[in-house]
């Protein structure tokens, strides 16, 4: 590609190397992230999904050997050559990621009638071409790749190609899928044991494939854009994702309610239909705190309008919702009506924020509302206008705004690539902006809802860049109420996670296609563990609300959206962890086991946090299966048996059961019962223990303000240890916010006790079956369980 390298340059944490036809940035941002940079198209990143580029301050070295040229950090050795080939060691001389050598290389498709085939309507497959950047690696042996975002198929991305090129596909969605609505460039590759990332940031179509063409070789490329792409070492899986949310950003501590039960459809319109559903929802003992608005209740698709026929007076439904525990989330389309006399697009017409074509003159496509523009979202001004009309939504009441179509998806054909965006004073064209469009629709909408409510921003989004969790929650389009995408939605969420976005969902028994009992029942363990759980579904569909089958699905339904109420500080910790650490909610069991070669093609469990393993049921009739536990004990959820990991078990699950585990010595916060978070005061939190060796971090806080962020919470560290006794020990580390529980009450499983001291005191406690129970004031203090 380069020819001879001529020279470089160390100078700070950056090496310039000159090559005979090229010449190429090899920076250093902390000893485990390295930035690979060649100027192919511009001078600089211009990154869309790096907002802080942090440089750690470490020893860097850069020499000259014979015929390279050999970086060297604390944690990392870069070995450049000619032709700029880049090869990364640990400091112990292993090989981590090695430049392929050779050409390309791609397995041959056989057989005549190509054309036939294509004209009977059958997808044929193509070699991937040539692209104009190539980054092509040698496959070492025994990876494994994870990440890539939302694409279809297992956890384990080796032997598929994909493309980064953001899709609204209206068919149900398959394992040859290339593309969804999401463009996450970013994969991990694990080996024996050792893990780093590679994260390539170029906004233009993309194309991946992990050793599907040939087994010698994984490439990454695309035909336009730098070549940019940074090498993130672990060698600890976590830290891979740790590593790679520090340069893209954390998914940050979200409202408390917005982790509760939310109730969807297109669409609950009219007014009294909405207020059915929640009359419904409080009679029948679902918990729910968030109700959604499709399309329908604008005025003819116009965005930030209202159809005053069927919603006569917003703010006024809002405020009677509200008094029953329920938000309103709105749905805006990027798509803005041409239509003289809305003042939405005579604005945006006046002040050309809209999208042009080369002629710039703006450039027209149909969406819902029928001929439509689309705004430049890749211009601040652009961005700022729209969190305005943002704002007027949530001054009427609305607590989070559903951003769909915004691929962007358009009826009359894609938009064409040299459609305009004025980009912040650097121009360019719909093949760089359309990866980014609902990123950048993300990032306007959270600043608009912020810089109105000054609360922390809900927003959901179809599609998707890296980096857009800062922004917003992702949910994961339009699948079909098939038990398939049950199955598929798991691998999905899971590389979602590791590739940034911890906060996301799919929509619970299916969006198209019509939904059975069964199928919301199994749908609704899962959701009861996805952060995002919201039930919606298509317009025409069959109603798909737990109560629209029978009781048995009511109960079931209800049962685990209780659970989840009850989960609900413990996930809202890892919420708080992960907006450190970056870590997912939903883990896949490789990332805490990445030593145990049983995990990493588990495709139908996850952990919840890192204490709590599921299992669920992902087949219509299907009343058991295997489970595996890592290494650890670990405790049946509803029988409390325990169980030594590291092997399979066979558990049975009839339709009110999902298998879940919990690690012993997990101490997991519960909140009691109530219909919708914020609906009583919690004095006393309760915590679920199971014996054994651990530690836990409860956060609590206001729930809805960014006070948190200048120190108003309180942070209570519980550690559990089983040696002579089972003891607790309760340590307030942060005691900041004001208004915090009273009390502790303690549910001790799969224990017996003759007596409990609380400070070497004995204290009063209930013993029911194999549990026992008692309450304390929420003070420091020492537990000891005697038996
Ligand atoms: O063309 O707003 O994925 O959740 O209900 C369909 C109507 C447009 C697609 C979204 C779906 C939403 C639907 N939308």
């Amino acid at each position: 590609m380069f020819g001879h390298i001529l020279n470089f340059k160390l100078k700070e944490n950056k090496v310039f190397i000159n090559f005979e036809t090229g010449n190429a940035i090899i920076e250093v941002l902390s000893p485990s992230i390295i930035n690979v940079f060649s100027p192919l198209k511009y001078d600089d990143h211009y990154s869309k999904a790096i907002e802080n580029r942090t440089i750690e301050k470490c020893d860097i070295t850069a020499t000259n050997s014979d015929n390279h040229i050999e970086i060297k950090t604390e944690k990392l050795t870069v070995k450049i050559f000619d032709d700029f080939k880049v090869d990364f060691y640990d400091k112990m001389g292993n090989i981590l990621c090695e430049d392929y050598r050779e050409n390309r290389e791609p397995f041959e498709r056989r057989g005549n009638g190509y054309e036939l085939l294509e004209k009977e309507g059958h997808k044929v497959d193509s070699q991937n071409g040539n692209h104009k950047i190539e980054i092509i690696k040698k496959m070492l042996g025994e990876e494994k790749f994870y990440g890539l975002g939302d694409k279809t198929g297992p956890l384990n991305k080796k032997g598929y190609g994909y493309e980064m090129w953001n899709t609204d596909d209206p068919s149900a969605h398959l394992e040859s899928h290339k593309a969804l609505y999401k463009s996450i460039p970013f994969f991990i590759n694990l080996r024996k044991n050792s893990a780093f990332g590679i994260f390539y940031d170029n906004t233009f179509k993309t194309y991946f494939d992990l050793g599907k063409e040939n087994s010698n070789y994984y490439y990454f490329g695309s035909d336009d854009g730098n070549l940019d792409y940074y090498f993130i070492f672990g060698p600890e899986f976590d830290k891979v994702i740790t590593r790679y949310t520090n340069l893209t950003g954390k998914t940050p501590l979200p409202q408390m309610w917005t982790l509760g039960y939310h109730q969807c459809r297109w669409s609950y319109s009219p007014e009294n239909r909405l207020m059915e559903i929640a009359e419904n929802l409080r009679s029948n003992d679902i918990p729910c705190d968030a109700l959604y608005l499709d399309i329908d209740y604008m005025d003819d698709y116009r965005v930030f309008t209202w159809n005053r026929n069927a919603f006569p007076k917003p703010q006024e439904m809002i405020q009677n919702l509200k008094k029953d525990g329920f938000k309103l989330v709105t749905i805006i389309d990027p798509g803005v009506k041409k239509d003289k006399g809305y003042s939405v697009y005579e604005e945006g017409l006046k002040n050309n924020y809209f999208a042009t074509d080369k002629d710039g003159i703006p450039y027209v496509n149909a969406v819902w509302p029928g001929d439509s523009l689309f705004p430049d979202f890749s211009d601040s001004k652009v961005r700022n206008w729209w969190g305005n009309n943002v704002k007027s939504l949530m001054d009427n009441g609305v607590s989070g705004i559903w951003n769909d179509m915004n691929e962007p998806a358009s009826f009359n054909g894609p938009l064409p690539l040299d459609v305009q965006f004025k980009n912040d004073g650097n121009p360019t064209d719909h093949s760089e902006i359309h990866n980014v469009y609902g990123h950048l629709m993300a990032k306007a909408t959270y600043d608009g809802i912020k810089n109105s409510t000054k609360k922390r921003p809900f927003v959901i989004t179809r599609a998707c860049y890296a980096g857009t969790q800062k922004y917003s929650t992702g949910w994961t389009g339009d699948n079909q109420s098939l038990w398939e995408h049950l199955r598929m939605s798991i691998p999905m969420f899971l590389n979602l996670g590791m590739s940034g976005l911890a906060f996301t969902g799919a929509d619970v028994g299916g969006f198209g296609y019509d939904c059975t009992a069964e199928l919301l029942c199994r749908w609704n363990q899962v959701g009861c563990f996805t952060p995002l759980f919201r039930n919606h579904s298509t317009a025409q569909s069959r109603d798909q609300e737990p109560w629209a089958f029978d009781d048995e699905t009511l109960n079931i339904s209800r049962k685990y959206i209780k659970l989840r109420y009850k989960l609900i500080p413990y996930l809202y910790d890892l919420m708080w962890k992960g907006e450190q650490s970056g870590l997912p909610v939903m883990r896949p069991l490789v990332l805490h086991y990445p030593s145990d070669e049983n995990t990493y093609e588990i495709n139908d469990e996850f952990l919840f946090g890192s204490n709590i393993l599921v299992a669920p049921i992902l087949e219509q009739g299907k009343k058991f299966r295997a489970v595996y536990l890592p290494k650890g004990e670990w405790i049946d959820y509803f029988t409390k048996e325990k169980f030594e990991g590291e092997r399979f078990i066979v558990k049975e699950a009839p339709l009110d059961i999902c298998p879940i585990y919990i690690k012993a010595g997990s101490v997991i916060p519960n909140y009691p019962d109530q219909s919708y978070i914020g609906e009583n005061k919690i004095d006393e939190l309760i915590l679920d223990v199971y014996p054994g060796n651990g530690e836990y971090l409860h956060y609590e806080d206001d729930g809805e303000s960014f006070n948190y962020k200048n120190g108003e919470y309180n942070l209570y560290k519980f550690t559990t240890e089983n040696s002579n006794c089972f003891s607790i020990n309760i340590e307030s580390l942060k005691s900041n916010y004001s208004a915090k529980y009273t009390s502790f009450k303690f549910i001790i499983n799969a224990t017996n006790a003759t007596s409990i001291k609380l400070n070497d005191e004995f204290i009063n406690f209930n013993t029911d079956g194999s549990k026992i129970s008692f309450s304390i004031p929420a003070k420091n203090g020492e537990l000891k369980i005697l038996s």
